[in-house]
C-alpha cells in the first residue's frame, strides 16, 4: 500500500506497474526499497529507491539492488518434496503434512516430547519468529528450539544484559553517529556488512569525527580509520583493557558519571592497572603501545563518542568478555545516553533483533522474557490458554541442539530459514549430525546444501511474498509487505506450521488468517516484558516510519530512541562494569598449526551463500572462496597470488585460491564463509562455545598452511 508519507517520486512510475513499499530482506540495516510489480502478470519485475526512510534514504548496496531476482528465481521451490526411494519427488502439501506431523507424532510416542528439534532463523518476520517459538512449545511440546542467532547475536545480546540491563542491538538511533567526535569499531567491516551505515561514517568524519578500526585485517572499513589496531584475533578484551588502563591513568574519565550511574568500578580498576599498561597490552595483542596510547587519547579527549561492535569481538569463546569490554569503554567515560554517544551491536541478519526477542530461542518466552521466570510462564499461558505445566522449560543451544542430534537425544529436526550444512562450525561433524537424525524436514525457498538432506522439503514463501514486521539494528520495528503471490504453491512458514499444528490437534491456538492478526497477539505477549511491543500497531509504524522499541502501550509517547539517557536497564538503574580478565582463545597456534584462521564476509555475499550464489551479478563479482595471505607469509610458505594453498586444522583441510593481500596481519589468514561442501570454510572451524552464550568461535583457530602443487 502506497501512501502520502511513502510517495514514490513520479518518476519512478512506470504504466502498467505499481510500486510496494518494502524493505531489503538481507542485513539489518532493513534498507527500505520499493518492489516493482508488473500488474498484468502479478509479478515482481525490478526494484526501484525509496526516499521516505530515514536510516538509508534511497541508498542500497549491491546485494539489495539484485535481492528482487530470487523472487522469481528458476530454482525457486514450488511445491513439497518427499525422499522416496532415495530421491526427493514431488508431492502434495496434504500429503507432505500428514508424514510431518504423523512421523513427528510417532517419534515424539517413542522417545519423548523434546525429541523434536526445531532450528530457525531471523531472516524471518517478528510474526513468523513468534509462531516459531509458540509452535515449539505449544503444538509439539519440545524444549528443543534455538536458531542461528546462537551463532550471530548471543554474545552481543548476553554482554548488553549484563552491563546495561537490556539487549537491544544498537542504544541510539543511527544518526547519532554524525554527532559523534569519535567512533570506534570494534570487529566490524562495516563497509562490506552494513553498506549503507558507512554514510553515517562518513558525514561524522566530514564533521571532523576521527575513527578507530580494530580488526586483525585492513578492510575496507579500516583504511577509513585514523588510528587502525591490527590486534591478533582472540585479543579484544586484552586490547581494551589497554585502552581502559590509559584512560584511567590520563584521568580521560568521567568520575561523576561513574558514582551516580554505574557500579562495579574498583575492580576493574585494579585489574587493569596492575595487567594491562599499554606495553603488557602490546605482547598480548601484537598492537604497538604507542597505538594503544593514541586511540585511548582519541577517545578520552573527545566529548562525544560511539563505540560499536560486530562479530569480529563476539562471535569467540569469550565473545561475551568482549563485549563487556566494549561497554566498559562506554561506562568510564559517561560517553552513553547522550546525543553523540553510546554505540552498541551492530546487528547481522535482516531480523536480527526482533527474531531474538520472541521465543525462538532456548531459553525465551514472548517479549524477551525469560522461559525459567515463573511470572513469565505465568503470563504467556494465559495469553496462549495453555496450562503451565504444558509448557516446557528451557532446551539447548544451537551447536548443542545439533551435537544432541549425533548422540540420538534428538531425533527429529525440523529446520528453517538457515542452513548449517554450510553455516555451523566444524561442519563435517554437523553432517554427520544431521545424517544421524531419523527424520529431517527442511522448509526452504531454494534446495539449500542442508535442504538437499531432507526426507521433506516444504516450499517457504520469500520475505516479498508475504506481510509481516522487522526490527532493524537500531530497535526501530518496519513493515515488509506483500508484493505478489508466493510462487508455484508455496506458503509463508506461518502457514506451514499452522497446518502441521491442526494434524497435531493443535490447530485452536494457532487460529491466524494473517501476519496481522499473528501481529495482534505478539504485541499482548510481549506487553510488560523488557522488549515490549503493545504500543506498536501497523498503522502507528506506517505514520512514524517505523517505531523504536520499548514502547507501551500505556505510554505512547515514549521517545527510546536513544537509550539510557536517564537510567539502566538493571532494577537499579545502574549500569555494570564488568572486571575482564583476559583469556585465551579456546586454540591458539603451536607448532603443528602455526598460524590464526580467520573467517567472515564479502559485501558480494550473504549467509551461507544459499541466496546470492544465485544471483548471477554477484557471483560474477566473487564467483568463489579464497585465502588471504600477507606478503611474507607468502613468501615463507612459497605460496603465489593466483596459486592454490591447503588449509588444515584439527577438524578438517581444504584447498583455496590465495589473494596475496598486505591488508592482513602475517600470521593470519582470512576465508570468507559463503560457499558449500569442499568450499566451506566452516570444515575447518573450532565448535569451542563461550560459556555465557554458546556462540561458536568462528573468528580464530589455528591453521597450518602449504602450497599445493
Ligand atoms: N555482505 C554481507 N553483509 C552482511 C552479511 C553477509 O553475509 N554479507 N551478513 C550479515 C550478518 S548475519 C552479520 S552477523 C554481519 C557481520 O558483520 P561483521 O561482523 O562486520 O562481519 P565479519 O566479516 O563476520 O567480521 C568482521 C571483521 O571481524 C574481523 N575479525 C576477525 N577476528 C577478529 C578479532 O579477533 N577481533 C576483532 N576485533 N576483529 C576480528 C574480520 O577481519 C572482519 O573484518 O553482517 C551482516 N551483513
Ligand atoms: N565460518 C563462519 N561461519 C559463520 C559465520 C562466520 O562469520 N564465519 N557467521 C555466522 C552468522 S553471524 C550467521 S547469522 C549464520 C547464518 O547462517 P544460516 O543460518 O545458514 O543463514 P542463511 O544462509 O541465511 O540460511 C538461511 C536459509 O533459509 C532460507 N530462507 C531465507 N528466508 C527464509 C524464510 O523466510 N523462510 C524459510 N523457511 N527459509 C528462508 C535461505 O534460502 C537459506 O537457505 O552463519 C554463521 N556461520
Ligand atoms: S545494506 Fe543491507 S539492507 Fe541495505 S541493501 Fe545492502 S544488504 Fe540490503
Ligand atoms: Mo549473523
Amino acid at each position: 500500500m502506497t501512501t502520502a508519507a511513502n510517495a514514490p517520486a513520479r518518476n519512478l512510475m512506470r504504466p502498467g506497474e505499481e510500486l510496494v513499499p518494502t524493505h531489503c530482506p538481507f542485513c539489518g540495516m532493513q534498507c527500505a526499497m520499493y518492489m516493482r510489480l508488473d500488474r498484468a502478470t502479478g509479478k515482481v519485475v525490478g526494484v526501484e529507491p525509496r526516499y521516505d526512510f530515514p536510516v538509508n534514504g534511497g541508498r542500497m548496496c549491491p546485494k539489495g539492488v539484485v535481492a528482487f531476482e530470487q523472487i522469481n528465481h528458476p530454482e525457486r521451490l514450488t511445491r513439497p518434496l518427499i525422499r522416496k526411494n532415495g530421491e526427493l519427488q514431488p508431492a502434495s502439501w496434504d500429503e507432505a503434512l500428514d508424514l510431518v506431523a504423523g512421523r513427528f507424532r510417532e517419534l515424539q510416542g517413542r522417545y519423548g516430547k523434546d525429541t523434536i528439534g526445531l532450528y530457525g532463523g531471523v531472516s524471518m518476520t517478528n510474526e513468523k519468529c513468534y509462531v516459531a517459538g509458540k509452535f515449539a512449545r505449544v503444538a509439539l511440546g519440545t524444549r528443543n528450539i534455538d536458531y542461528n542467532g546462537r551463532f550471530c547475536m548471543s554474545s552481543a545480546a548476553a554482554g548488553a544484559n549484563k552491563a546495561v540491563g537490556i539487549d537491544r542491538g544498537l542504544f541510539n538511533p543511527w544518526n547519532d553517529v554524525e554527532l559523534a567526535e569519535v567512533i570506534i569499531l570494534g570487529g566490524s567491516n562495516t563497509a562490506e556488512c552494513h553498506p549503507t551505515a558507512i554514510g553515517y561514517i562518513w558525514r561524522a568524519r566530514d564533521n571532523g569525527a576521527r575513527l578507530v578500526v580494530i580488526d586483525p585485517r585492513r578492510t575496507p572499513t579500516a583504511r577509513l580509520a585514523d588510528v587502525h589496531l591490527a590486534l591478533r584475533p582472540g585479543t579484544d578484551s586484552a586490547l581494551v583493557n589497554g585502552l581502559l588502563h590509559v584512560l584511567i591513568r590520563d584521568n580521560l574519565i568521567d568520575q561523576a558519571f561513574i558514582d551516580s550511574r554505574t557500579r562495579g568500578f574498583e575492580a576493574m580498576k585494579e585489574l587493569v592497572m596492575r595487567d594491562y599498561a599499554p606495553d603488557q597490552v602490546a605482547r598480548i595483542t601484537g598492537v604497538k603501545a604507542e597505538l594503544i596510547e593514541k586511540a585511548a587519547h582519541i577517545y578520552g579527549e573527545a566529548k562525544t563518542g560511539m563505540v560499536m561492535y560486530a562479530r569480529g569481538a563476539e562471535q569467540q569463546s569469550k565473545g561475551v568478555d568482549n563485549v563487556l569490554s566494549y561497554i566498559n569503554l562506554m561506562l568510564v567515560t559517561g560517553k552513553i545516553g547522550k546525543p553523540g554517544c553510546g554505540g552498541g551491536t551492530l546487528t547481522g541478519q535482516g531480523n536480527g533483533q526482533g527474531g531474538r526477542e520472541h521465543g525462538q530461542k532456548a531459553d525465551q518466552l514472548p517479549g524477551y522474557r525469560k522461559i525459567s521466570d515463573p511470572e513469565a510462564r505465568a503470563y504467556i499461558c494465559k495469553v496462549w490458554g495453555i496450562d503451565e505445566s504444558e509448557l516446557p522449560g528451557a532446551g539447548c543451544s544451537a551447536y548443542e541442539l545439533l551435537q544432541a542430534m549425533g548422540r540420538s537425544e534428538v531425533r527429529a529436526l525440523y529446520l528453517y530459514c538457515s542452513n548449517p550444512l554450510v553455516s555451523a562450525p566444524d561442519n563435517n561433524s554437523v553432517r554427520q549430525f544431521l545424517e544421524n537424525l531419523d527424520f529431517l524436514v527442511v522448509a526452504d525457498f531454494f534446495l539449500s546444501e542442508s535442504a538437499a538432506l531432507a526426507d521433506v522439503v516444504l516450499p517457504a514463501a520469500v520475505w516479498a511474498e508475504d506481510d509481516g514486521t522487522t526490527t532493524n539494528a537500531e530497535g526501530r520495528v518496519i513493515r515488509s509487505r506483500k508484493a505478489q503471490e508466493p510462487v508455484g504453491e508455496a506458503k509463508p512458514d506461518w502457514w506451514i506450521m499452522r497446518e502441521i499444528s491442526r494434524r497435531l490437534g493443535r490447530g485452536q491456538y494457532f487460529d491466524y488468517d494473517s501476519p496481522q492478526d499473528i501481529f495482534e497477539e505478539l504485541r499482548l505477549a510481549s506487553k510488560g516484558g523488557p522488549a515490549d511491543y503493545s504500543g506498536i500497531t501497523y498503522e502507528r509504524i506506517e505514520r512514524e516510519n517505523g517505531v523504536f522499541w520499548p514502547a507501551p502501550e500505556d505510554d505512547p509517547g515514549a521517545d527510546n530512541a536513544r537509550m539510557f539517557t536517564q537510567r539502566f536497564a538493571h532494577p537499579d538503574g545502574r549500569a555494570m562494569i564488568h572486571a575482564v580478565p583476559y583469556r585465551p582463545a579456546g586454540e591458539v597456534p603451536d607448532a603443528e598449526y602455526p598460524y590464526y584462521l580467520t573467517t567472515g564476509r564479502l559485501v558480494f555475499h550473504y549467509l551461507s551463500g544459499t541466496q546470492t550464489r544465485r544471483l548471477p551479478f554477484l557471483m560474477q563479482q566473487a564467483p568463489e572462496p579464497f585465502v588471504e595471505v600477507h606478503p611474507d607469509l607468502a613468501a615463507r610458505l612459497g605460496l603465489v597470488h593466483g596459486g592454490k594453498a591447503r588449509l588444515r586444522t584439527r577438524r578438517g583441510d581444504m584447498a583455496l585460491t590465495v589473494k596475496v593481500t598486505a591488508t592482513i596481519r602475517p600470521d593470519t589468514v582470512f576465508v570468507p564463509y559463503h560457499w558449500g561442501d569442499r568450499l566451506s570454510a566452516n570444515q575447518l572451524t573450532n565448535p569451542a562455545l563461550d560459556p555465557v552464550s554458546r556462540m561458536p568461535e568462528f573468528k580464530t583457530c589455528a591453521v597450518a598452511i602449504e602450497p599445493v602443487s
